[in-house]
């Protein structure tokens, strides 16, 4: 894959280490997994299953765990991958037909290894025919609870997603239950996996944001009547102290009661206010410093007439150029990097680097006051412009692009890339077609 495009704003050309291959970035190949799953990809009438579910069983691990998982396609035609959003896996884990391995085809197996390193919520999913793959099921709850444990937190995951149009909080739409003590901190790990972003709230008690994408909140406080929007493909952990009566995880439609058995406590409409990540919670120091970068990327988000696989159209465009002719935002390993991304193309976009995680510097120009806001998705707003920052440090060739799959299969679709690797893989051979 070549250079294209002048994404470049500073820095120069990224230095080239000893060559790399995609293939060769693995998790640990040796050693007795801590967690081993074997996930069976099916085809059931209209919807995907893994191991005859949707979502697909919540895989759970202890910080530090090295976690096997074994994808088996028993039915799924077109092949099927397994990413692991969110979570910063050694490049050749990370599941992206044709970038970092090929499709698995019906009857094939694909083995991953990586070490639960970071604590946290996160989730998987197929990164082949994305856009209909997830949608239709194939996906499920990664969940990294820390080597300290919870103590007596409850730990409740909530992943939302909408099947045939209709929403669910762990596969089931309408209101369910799910009980815990008066006086009892739940821990509620709500998991965006649609192609919106969506309001979540709590009705009946305070609660705090503990963390977003992974990463915990430094000094979140408490707030009520307030509304959390999670990004498309984000995760928003919730801590709330169960009141006598209970309290309500509401999306607008489906809930999730949480507390005593007894009468659930009223449903309450969305409230007006929502939180702002950009001022919310305390600051605290960064481990790099952002104005002083060794690369600076912009990212332009636009729209405009072309061809995309020989079909003309009104399509993305990245910088002005058109998939698969956008950039490839090349690094060197240990690099600073900051990144302007604009949009101007008349939808919001919600945009997911792979392998990485990225803090928000400044939000239409004004700065971040409140806990750094480290994301793997953030809702770029159509005419909002985002200044973030990340450090260079897991090296491979990784998906930058819109997590609305539908987007990404238009062609809103770029690269981050280590100047040293290479990878043996090619969109479009063995039926890889990551989105
Ligand atoms: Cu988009």
């Amino acid at each position: 894959m070549a250079s294209t495009g002048t994404p470049d704003l500073g820095g120069g050309p990224a230095p080239v280490g000893p060559a790399l291959d995609v293939a060769a970035l693995t998790g640990p190949r040796e050693g007795t997994p801590d967690v081993a799953v074997t996930l069976t990809a099916r085809r059931e009438g209209t919807r995907f299953t893994l191991n005859g579910s949707s979502p697909g069983p919540e895989i759970r691990a202890v910080e530090g765990q090295l976690v096997e998982v074994r994808l088996v396609n028993e039915s799924v035609a077109g092949g099927a991958t397994l990413h692991w959003h969110g979570f910063d896996v050694p490049n050749a884990e990370d599941g992206v037909a044709g970038v970092t391995q090929d499709a698995v085809p019906i009857g094939g197996e694909h083995v991953y290894r990586f070490v639960a390193r970071a604590p946290g919520t996160y989730w998987y999913h197929s990164h082949q025919i994305s856009h209909d793959q997830v949608v239709r099921g194939l996906l499920g709850p990664l969940v990294v609870v820390p080597r300290a444990g919870l103590g007596d937190t409850r730990d409740i995951t909530a992943l939302v997603h909408i099947y045939d149009g209709v929403r669910t909080i762990d596969g089931v739409a309408g209101q369910h239950a799910v009980e815990a003590p008066a006086g009892a901190t739940v821990r509620l790990r709500v998991i965006n996996t649609d192609n919106g972003a969506g309001a979540v709230w709590i009705s009946g008690a305070p609660f705090a944001v503990a963390a977003v994408d992974g990463v915990d909140i430094h000094d979140p406080p408490a707030v009520h009547d307030t509304s959390v929007v999670i990004t498309a493909g984000g995760r928003a952990d919730l801590q709330i102290t169960v009141p006598p009566g209970g309290f309500r995880l509401e999306t607008g439609t489906a809930a999730m009661v949480v507390g005593p058995a007894g009468p659930a406590p009223a449903a309450a409409p969305r409230p007006t206010a929502s939180v702002d990540m950009l001022s919310y919670g305390a600051p605290s120091p960064l481990p790099f410093d952002p104005t002083r970068p060794d690369r600076r990327f912009g990212y332009a988000i636009g729209k405009s007439p072309g061809f995309l696989d020989g079909i003309p159209g009104i399509w993305w465009t990245i910088n002005g150029k058109h998939f698969p002719d956008d950039p490839m935002f090349v690094v060197g390993e240990g690099d600073v990097v900051t990144m302007h991304l604009t949009n101007d193309s008349g939808e919001a976009h919600p945009m997911h680097l792979h392998g990485h995680h990225a803090v928000v510097l400044a939000r239409n120009g004004v700065a971040a006051t409140g806990s750094p806001w480290w994301f793997d998705s953030l809702e770029v707003g159509n005419g909002e412009s985002y200044d973030i920052a990340f450090r260079a440090d897991n090296p491979g060739v990784w998906m930058d692009h819109c997590h609305n799959l539908q987007h990404a299969a238009d062609g809103l679709v770029a690269h981050l890339m280590y100047a040293n690797v290479t990878t043996p893989f090619r969109i479009g051979d063995k039926g890889n077609e990551p989105e």
